[in-house]
């Protein structure tokens, strides 16, 4: 069949939009017409060529919701018309990761999703008869696309796409970062590196979590407001800090906070995160996600004094098993997702929705197919 899709055909290019050729679900796969997806900066972070694992030609986005219009032989926990949010992080129930309590990095299929293809080594994409490559499992920035039955999670029907898509990545990370990484304390002081898509949704899960003092730490002014609508406590923009930024917020945070977390990508960042985390007990989470060459650097001394550094994917959560959960929170109001998704577009306007991450006007962009 043919999918409208946006096609990143070289690395930093533009999104180009193409119809592409799209083979059906094979054994263990579903076919997924995707009815919306958010953009998110780790999809910029690929297009632009700072991803080591980044490959060209590939349909990007990681973040949709859809229906299952065909299920492969063998598939059992999906049928036709299911509704569901594609999982770049699967969830197989099986591998050795999956059975370890301790993580949600599910293995099953990791090795062949990094290369781009699907578990039995082939890409169902084509153009003009040449293979396209799969994106994180999912490809969402296609209106059609196929992944694993494990790499789907089945979610209720009422739920609005354009919104639930959200949860595809950025809510589940950032909430979950708080809930199933840093597993936050009520009464605890922490701060955010970061307020964009994923930040604020850090910020929305210490809220939940019964955070006390909930600082957030962004460049840009523009992000105060949204953040304070979803439980920041109190701004500081680095720029207006006259000084170094750490002691200051050790100072605010009366001795260093209980939390801190990175959601912008830069290693300068997640220094500052890690070293104005309480002595003894601080602990810190990496969200953000590096361009190749990039490494992290603290002196041990830092770790010695009892603070922790950590890092999360998708938020420690395991897909099949919390995304339909968080699709109920966010339906029975424990969450909000309307406010952060700040500009809608179609799929031709892609590469605007990427021009607003850039201006830092967009909190969310989503594709509405
Ligand atoms: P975004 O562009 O929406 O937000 C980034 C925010 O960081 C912006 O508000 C920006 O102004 C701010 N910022 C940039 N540099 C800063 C600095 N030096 N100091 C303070 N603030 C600064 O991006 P996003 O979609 O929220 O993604 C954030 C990061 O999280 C990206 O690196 C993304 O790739 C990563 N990510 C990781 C996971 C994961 O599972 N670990 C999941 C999703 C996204
Ligand atoms: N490929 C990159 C790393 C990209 C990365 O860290 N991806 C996160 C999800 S970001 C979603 O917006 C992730 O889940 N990582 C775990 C994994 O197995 O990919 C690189 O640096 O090589
Ligand atoms: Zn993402």
């Amino acid at each position: 069949m043919k999918s409208r899709a946006a096609v990143a055909m070289a690395s930093g290019a533009p999104l180009e939009i193409a119809d592409v050729d799209l083979e059906g679900p094979r054994e263990g796969e579903v076919l997924v017409e995707i009815k919306a997806t958010g953009l998110c900066h780790t999809d910029e972070f690929t297009r632009s060529g700072a991803d080591p694992e980044g490959i060209f030609p590939a349909i990007l986005g990681h973040e949709g919701a859809g229906v299952v219009v065909e299920v492969g032989p063998g598939v059992k926990s999906l049928k036709k018309g299911d509704h569901v949010i594609p999982l770049y992080t699967p969830e197989c129930r099986e591998c050795e990761y999956c059975l370890n309590p301790k993580t949600n990095l599910c293995q099953a299929v990791r090795e062949t999703q990094g290369k781009g293809l699907m578990p039995d080594g082939s890409s169902r994409f084509s153009l003009d008869g040449k293979p396209v490559f799969h994106y994180m499992g999912t490809s969402t920035f296609s209106n059609y696309t196929v992944m694993p039955e494990i790499a789907a999670a089945k979610i209720r029907e009422d739920a609005p796409f354009d919104k639930v898509c959200y949860i595809g990545c950025g809510v589940t990370t950032g909430i979950g970062a708080v809930i199933n990484t840093a597993k936050v304390e009520i009464g605890s002081r922490c701060v955010v590196f970061g307020l964009g898509g994923i930040g604020l949704n850090v910020i929305q899960g210490l809220r939940l979590a019964g955070a006390d003092m909930i600082v957030g730490v962004d460049l840009n002014p523009g992000r105060e407001e949204m953040a304070r609508r979803f439980g920041m406590t109190h701004f500081v923009n680095p720029t207006e800090v006259g000084g170094d930024l750490v002691p200051y917020l050790v100072n605010l945070t009366k001795g260093g906070a209980d939390y801190t977390f990175d959601a912008t990508g830069n290693v300068k960042v997640m220094r500052d995160a890690l070293e104005c985390a309480h002595k003894g007990w601080g602990v810190s989470v990496i969200i953000g996600v590096a361009p190749a060459g990039a490494e992290i650097s603290t002196r041990p001394f830092q770790l010695v004094t009892g603070r922790t550094w950590k890092g999360t994917a998708f938020g420690g959560a395991r897909g099949r098993t919390d995304v339909p959960k968080i699709v109920d929170w966010y339906m029975d109001g424990k969450i909000e997702i309307d406010p952060m998704i700040t500009h809608t577009m179609p799929l031709e306007d892609i590469n605007k929705g990427f021009d607003l991450m850039h201006k830092g006007e967009s909190i969310r962009g989503v594709v509405l197919y």
